[in-house]
C-alpha cells in the first residue's frame, strides 16, 4: 500500500526573499502578468500573488494550452470574461500564440506607455511557464527556461520595446499547500521539484482521479506502465520509483492527450 497522505510542500529561502522583493518593487509597476499552467487554474494559482496584485491592471495568461483539454480550457475562458478578467491561452512555446496576449498587453499598458516606460511584471508559481511567456512576447530567447521547477531565482528585467519593460520573477508557491489534491496536482504538472515528492503517490493519486474524470480514455495504472516499459529491478520486480518519474514526464509531454485536471466553478441555475 501506499501512503497518499504524505505531505508536498517547497518553500525554500528563495521564495520567500523573492516575495519581499517583488513588494518593494510594486510601486514600479503598471500591470502584471500573472501565468498559471492552464491544466490547473486553481491549484496553480498563488493567493498570495493575487494579494500582491491588488487592484493593478492584470493580464491573465494560461500556459500550457497544447496539453490542456480545449474544452475546459474554453470553459475558463468563458468563466473569466464572465468576471471581466482579461485572460487568453497560450501555448508559450508557439510564437504565433501572442498575438493575443501582445494585444491585451498593448491595451493595459496604454496609459502608462504615454506617459514613458511602462512597466510589467510577470508573476506565477514554478514552472508555470513564465520566462517562456517572456521570450514569446519578446520574440527573442532572453530569459532563461527549462523543464524544471526552480529555474529563475532572482527578478530580472527586459526590454521589450522602446516603451515597454518586463520583469522576469522566480516562481513563487505559498508556504503551505493546504489540500492534498493540490498537492499532487501541482507535482504532476511539473511546480514542484522531482526530489521533493513521492512520484508513486502523485501518480497513484492522478490515476485515481482518472478513473472519474477520464473514462473515454483511462491512462494506464502505473504497474501496467511499467510493465510496458519493461522497467523491472535486477530480482523481476517492477521498478516502481522510476517508472512514476518517466510517468508524470509522459503526462507532461502529452502522452495521455490533452488532459485539464480542474474545471470552472458550476454555475448556479
Ligand atoms: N508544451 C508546453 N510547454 C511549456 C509551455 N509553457 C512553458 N512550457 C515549458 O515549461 C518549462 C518551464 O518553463 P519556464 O518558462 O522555464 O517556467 P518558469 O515559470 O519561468 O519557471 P521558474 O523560473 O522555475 O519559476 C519549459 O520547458 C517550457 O518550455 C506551454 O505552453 N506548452
Ligand atoms: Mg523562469
Amino acid at each position: 500500500m501506499y501512503d497518499r497522505e504524505t505531505v508536498i510542500q517547497w518553500y525554500p529561502g528563495h521564495m520567500a526573499a523573492a516575495i519581499r522583493q517583488l513588494e518593494q518593487r510594486i510601486r514600479l509597476i503598471d500591470v502584471f502578468v500573472e501565468v498559471v499552467d492552464g491544466r490547473i487554474p486553481i491549484a496553480g494559482a498563488n493567493p498570495n500573488l493575487a494579494e500582491l496584485i491588488g487592484r493593478k491592471p492584470r493580464l491573465l495568461v494560461l500556459s500550457r494550452e497544447d496539453l490542456a483539454d480545449p474544452e475546459t480550457t474554453k470553459q475558463w475562458l468563458d468563466y473569466y470574461a464572465g468576471r471581466s478578467a482579461k485572460a487568453v491561452a497560450v501555448n508559450a512555446r508557439n510564437a504565433a500564440s501572442y498575438a493575443q496576449a501582445s494585444f491585451f498587453l498593448t491595451q493595459l499598458t496604454g496609459s502608462a506607455r504615454t506617459r514613458g516606460t511602462a512597466r510589467a511584471m510577470v508573476v506565477g508559481i514554478p514552472n508555470a511557464g513564465k520566462s517562456q511567456v517572456i521570450n514569446g512576447l519578446l520574440r527573442r530567447d532572453v530569459a532563461r527556461v527549462e523543464d524544471k521547477a526552480g529555474v529563475t531565482r532572482a527578478p530580472q528585467w527586459f526590454r521589450v520595446g522602446p516603451n515597454l519593460e518586463m520583469m522576469d520573477t522566480p516562481g513563487i508557491l505559498v508556504p503551505k499547500i493546504e489540500s492534498l489534491v493540490a498537492q499532487w496536482m501541482l507535482a504532476m504538472c511539473g511546480a514542484i521539484p522531482r526530489d521533493k515528492f513521492n512520484p508513486e503517490n502523485v501518480v497513484h493519486s492522478f490515476v485515481d482521479w482518472s478513473r472519474e474524470n477520464l473514462k473515454r480514455r483511462p491512462p494506464p495504472d502505473l504497474e501496467a506502465f511499467a510493465t510496458a516499459r519493461r522497467m523491472l529491478r535486477t530480482g523481476g520486480e517492477l521498478e516502481l520509483h522510476n517508472a512514476a518519474l518517466a510517468y508524470v514526464k509522459d503526462f507532461n509531454d502529452g502522452k495521455f492527450g490533452r488532459v485539464t485536471l480542474e474545471s470552472p466553478p458550476e454555475k448556479k441555475p
